[in-house]
């Protein structure tokens, strides 16, 4: 890179001294994105999750690289105060591949989502990167075109996404297709053939593969890394069984939801954030249980995931 240009890239992205640490000594390093803190929560849950997510990442050995848009600047790994400025209201911006140059321009502070948070991880040499649930089709997407940018980030940036497979706030059918066109590969963690669909392991849907446990899925990550794929892979974990029995309640808070987004004319990047809000609503705090739960378990199958692919790759 020209010396001009490495010295700009170089102040736009702020790599925490124990993230750069761990990449150069090949040490286990996990990805975390912060919309789920900025949009996804309310105070004090979402600093709270924050923290513990980051927690249970350290526990398994592996070195936690929360990113989030300061003041313009793109930071992979973030200090205690960094992340309760996220966690506080005062930053808004929900910032996706579309919204990274604005708000680096303007100075702005935001939350990353699923495709930003792959852009800067990937940037920094990151190989796993642990969310709740990444965007999708939306219902009705073929008509609208709010297909979430997530989608084309997996089909084009080379890091392996831990999530508990998609919503049923989406067409589960739908983005499973668009993930095959973008050349995606799709695992689900475990014995299950379904695809799960965040709040309930059972979608209805068929997974194209799965990974028995964590080594099997940093095999499969070094495999599409040493083919030089240059694409994404999905690996969808299962919320645990014993937070799973308000399946049937959330699906119905999910269908209220839904209509009232449409109802209210709910448009573009406020779609998500307003459906996951009425839902907490609706359900009494119960789906946020069930969300932070199943963010948990991804962030200990990932960290698993994290040090295996070290190993693998010493
Ligand atoms: N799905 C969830 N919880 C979330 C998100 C999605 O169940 O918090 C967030 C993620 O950050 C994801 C983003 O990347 O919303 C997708 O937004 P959109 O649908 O506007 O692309
Ligand atoms: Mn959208």
């Amino acid at each position: 890179m020209h010396n001009r240009r490495r010295l700009i890239h170089d102040n736009l992205f702020k790599i925490h001294p124990s993230v750069s640490e761990a990449l150069e000594e090949n040490k286990p390093v996990v990805a975390l994105e912060s919309t789920i803190i900025t949009h996804g929560m309310l105070y004090p849950h979402n600093l709270n999750t924050a923290r513990e997510v980051e927690a249970i990442v350290r526990a398994q050995g592996a070195t936690p690289a929360t990113v989030g848009v300061l003041q313009g600047r793109v930071h992979v790994g973030l200090t205690q105060e960094e992340l309760e400025f996220l966690s506080s209201r005062i930053v808004s911006l929900k910032v996706s591949r579309r919204d990274l140059a604005y708000a680096v321009t303007k100075g702005l502070s935001g939350g990353t989502t699923v495709s930003s948070t792959m852009i800067a991880a990937h940037n920094a040499g990151i190989s796993v990167f642990v969310t709740g649930g990444i965007g999708g089709v939306h219902r009705d997407g073929a008509k609208t075109m709010d297909i979430s940018a997530d989608l084309m980030e997996l089909g084009r940036t080379p890091i392996a996404v831990v999530s508990a497979g998609v919503k049923s706030i989406l067409d589960i059918g739908c983005t499973l297709e668009f993930l095959e066109t973008q050349g995606v590969c799709v695992a689900t963690f475990g014995k299950s053939k379904e695809f799960p669909a965040f709040f309930t392991p059972r979608s209805g849907f068929v997974s194209p593969y799965n990974v028995a446990d964590a080594q099997e899925a940093a095999q499969l990550i070094d495999s599409a890394s040493c083919l030089g794929l240059q694409s994404g892979l999905l690996v969808a974990v299962p919320i645990p069984e014993e937070y799973a029995a308000h399946g049937q309640e959330t699906e119905e808070a999910i269908q209220a939801a839904v209509a009232e987004a449409s109802a209210a004319s709910i448009r573009g990047k406020d779609v998500t954030p307003f459906i996951l809000q009425r839902i907490n609503e609706i359900t009494q705090g119960r789906s946020l249980q069930a969300n932070i739960a199943l963010i948990k378990n991804n962030a200990m199958v990932g960290s698993q995931i994290a040090c295996a692919l070290s190993n693998l790759q010493r």
